[in-house]
């Protein structure tokens, strides 16, 4: 696709830093299709049928990328529908490129993103914030021992994906300790100094 066509925004930020909260805070304002690029890893993994459904499970346990052709696939089957089904063509690909190779992949077969929305916050507040909604969330991978290799694979791998964005002056950041209102306050300035 173009970007007449189609309007792409990345959202990226550590494991808990808020990224599927604003994103449905956004949608509610804004006409975005939310794609959680886990989200849609997960329902592929539950898919009774699914070749990846092990592989998906073992990676997401262990804080690891799954390889890209699996996610990008995803990606571009639920944006193609979300396309032909409801008209949609502003996108919020959520948690999505988290590795350097998925991103140049993306970009340069699907569409280039507009920028990346990027949430900042300490790895103490997102521990946090993980083991208390590891309580009800009954994701396997809310625990001490993933998030910590969450964490790892974060740092190591997902952020060379934001700084080199960064470097493209294509990084939107925003302070994402904040209580999720005021979070929600400065996404909407910056979408604004953006034209969203
Ligand atoms: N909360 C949110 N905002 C708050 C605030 N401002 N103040 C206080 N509390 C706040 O929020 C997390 C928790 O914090 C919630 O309880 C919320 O109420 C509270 P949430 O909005 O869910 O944060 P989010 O950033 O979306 O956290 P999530 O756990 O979803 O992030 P991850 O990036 O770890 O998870 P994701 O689902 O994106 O990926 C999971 C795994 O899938 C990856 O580890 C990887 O193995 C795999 N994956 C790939 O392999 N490839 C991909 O491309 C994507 C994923
Ligand atoms: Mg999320």
């Amino acid at each position: 696709w173009s970007t007449n066509e189609v309007t792409v925004i990345f959202v990226l930020g550590g494991p808990g830093a808020g990224k599927g909260t604003q994103c449905s805070f956004l949608v509610a304002d804004y006409g975005f299709k939310h794609l959680s690029a886990g989200d849609l890893l997960r329902e592929e993994q539950d898919r009774p049928g699914s070749e990846f459904g092990q592989l998906i499970k073992d990676y997401i346990k262990e804080g690891l990328i799954v390889p890209m052709e699996v996610t990008i696939q995803l990606l571009e089957n639920a944006m193609k529908a979300a396309m032909e089904k409801e008209q949609k063509t502003m996108f919020l690909i959520d948690g999505f490129p988290r590795k350097l190779d998925q991103a140049h992949a993306f970009e340069r077969s699907v569409v280039k993103s507009k920028f990346t929305l990027f949430f900042k916050c300490s790895e103490k507040v997102m521990l946090e914030r993980l083991l208390d909604r590891g309580k009800t969330s009954g994701r396997a991978d809310d625990n001490i021992e993933s998030i910590k290799k969450r964490f790892r694979t974060f740092e190591d791998t997902s952020m060379p994906v934001v700084e080199e964005f960064r470097q493209e002056k294509r990084v939107v950041e925003v302070d994402a300790e904040q209580t999720p209102l005021k979070v929600y306050q400065d996404v909407q300035e910056r979408l604004k100094e953006w034209g969203v």
